[in-house]
């Protein structure tokens, strides 16, 4: 039965897929990818309706010029200063990798947001990046005192902010009680929804300021929360419902802790938490990128199996899952192409349309993707939005 199951899916697997270099709109396997071709008019649907509802907060400042952006050469031709870009959690997987791609081209300098100083340091070091283009900051998710703090500390250090990258995630798949926040919400859907929602509304401010070119806010999504993809279809899926344990508050005493109101599952939790990180996004673009230029961008990287991400999973899990990845779903990238792509979307000139899900293809070429049907739900979206902003107190 496995075996046969196996040959299933190994062959579901290989129906061909080609992704044009970071343009093409289609795609059609069962890596990232639509089933229906709803989808495609739900998608556009999206699109169309995404005139102006809200203000963007201070518009105004969107201009605000900055004697540091271009130093002139001697021979009077200017040369882009060195970008600035926050990473949270780039103390390992992914945002290490990324942070460690960008502070090795010289081109930017990476403040690295991080739960744990020493881990980051070490990890930093570990990974031999240059110390002029890295910088340390404490930021604990989990607890939004924490998140405000940071961004008083980022603003006392003067320096600008070009793009900022909500990276950061835990994951409880095998936990049979929830845990909390600081505040008191579910601890997955706190730290990776909630922290960054917070952390993503107060600094998107500090990139209006920015005078960079090229000003991006990413938000990393992930293919098992879209439902139109195989992945996104393995038990529990991720499902919002209508947001009622999340107006609740998630926290388990007058409400349940699942966003959807029903019992805790921990991998839903965070299937559900990556629907709200491509909701955020979209939602950002329809309130701010006219207004204010800022790219809002979403990417699945791949399946990093080998990263911290799997702590909390079984031994045997943390065993199979590589390979697994690796010789049957061939989705499997490293940490250090997934690091390439991450960092693509933060510097990569011609990315920088705003309101996309990135992907890749098996030759590594960028194209947009396709979201779920939820997770492309605008109406969802500003929903998530309101009841996130009572949450994190900045309604
Ligand atoms: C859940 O179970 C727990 O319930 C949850 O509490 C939490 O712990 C969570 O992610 C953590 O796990 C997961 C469990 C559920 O999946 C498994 O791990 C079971 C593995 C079963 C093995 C099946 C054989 C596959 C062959 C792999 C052989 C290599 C071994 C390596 C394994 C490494 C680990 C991955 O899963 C199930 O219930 C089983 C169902 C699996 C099928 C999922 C696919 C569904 C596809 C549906 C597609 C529908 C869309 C239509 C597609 C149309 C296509 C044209
Ligand atoms: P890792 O566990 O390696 O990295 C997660 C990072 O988040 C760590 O640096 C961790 O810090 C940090 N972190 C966790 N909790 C907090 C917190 N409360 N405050 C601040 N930082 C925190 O996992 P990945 O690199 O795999 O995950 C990175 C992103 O990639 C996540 O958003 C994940 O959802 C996404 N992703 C991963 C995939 C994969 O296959 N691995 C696939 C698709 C998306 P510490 O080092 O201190 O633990
Ligand atoms: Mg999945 C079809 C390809 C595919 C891809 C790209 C992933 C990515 N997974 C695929 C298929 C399958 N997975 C299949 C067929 C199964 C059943 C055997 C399966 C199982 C599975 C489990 C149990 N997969 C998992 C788990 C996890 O615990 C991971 C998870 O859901 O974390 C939330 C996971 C993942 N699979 C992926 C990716 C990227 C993950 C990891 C995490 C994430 O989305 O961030």
């Amino acid at each position: 039965m496995a075996l046969r199951a196996a040959s299933l899916v190994s062959s579901a697997l290989s129906v061909p897929k080609e992704g044009k270099p970071s343009a093409s709109f289609k795609d059609s396997s069962l890596f990232g990818v639509s089933f229906s071709e709803n989808l495609k008019a739900e998608f556009s649907s999206v699109a169309l309706s995404s005139k102006r509802e809200f203000k963007p907060v201070r518009a105004q400042t969107a201009a605000t010029a900055s004697p540091t952006v271009n130093k002139a050469t001697s021979d009077g031709r200017k040369t882009l200063r060195k970008g600035s870009v926050v990473i949270t959690g780039a103390s390992s997987g992914l945002g290490l990798a990324t942070a460690k791609a960008l502070a090795e081209t010289g081109k930017w300098h990476v403040i690295m947001a991080c739960r744990d100083f020493l881990k980051a340091e070490r990890a930093a070091k570990g990974a031999g990046m240059p110390k002029e283009n890295y910088t340390i900051m404490h930021l604990d998710l989990s607890s939004l005192e924490s998140v405000r703090q940071f961004v008083d500390n980022f603003r006392r250090s003067e320096r600008p902010l070009d793009v900022l990258v909500c990276n950061a995630a835990v994951y409880l798949p095998t936990a049979k009680e929830p845990t909390y926040t600081a505040d008191g919400f579910e601890l997955s859907v706190g730290t990776n929804h909630l922290g960054h929602f917070l952390l993503a509304r107060l600094l998107v401010e500090d990139l209006n300021k920015s005078d960079y070119p090229s000003r991006r806010l990413i938000i990393v999504g992930s293919i098992t929360g879209n439902t139109n993809t195989l992945a996104g279809n393995v038990p529990p899926k991720a499902s919002l419902g209508d947001l009622r344990g999340l107006a609740g508050g998630i926290n388990g005493l007058n409400s349940s802790a699942m966003i959807d109101g029903g019992d805790f599952d921990g991998a839903k939790a965070y299937k559900d938490s990556k629907v709200c990180n491509m909701l955020t996004m979209q939602e950002f673009h329809r309130r701010y990128h006219e207004e204010t230029g800022i790219t809002f961008a979403s990417l699945y990287p791949g399946c990093i199996a080998t990263t911290g991400l799997f702590r909390e999973h079984i031994p045997l899990f943390r065993l199979l899952f590589p390979p697994f990845q690796k010789y049957i779903t061939k989705g499997y990238v490293s940490e250090e192409e997934s690091g390439k792509r991450l960092a693509q979307v933060v510097s990569d000139p011609s990315l920088t349309k705003s309101g996309v899900y990135w992907s890749w293809n098996k030759t590594s070429a960028s194209f947009e993707n396709q979201l779920s049907e939820e997770a492309s739900d605008a109406d969802k979206a500003r929903k998530l939005w309101e009841v996130s902003e009572k949450l994190v107190g900045l309604a």
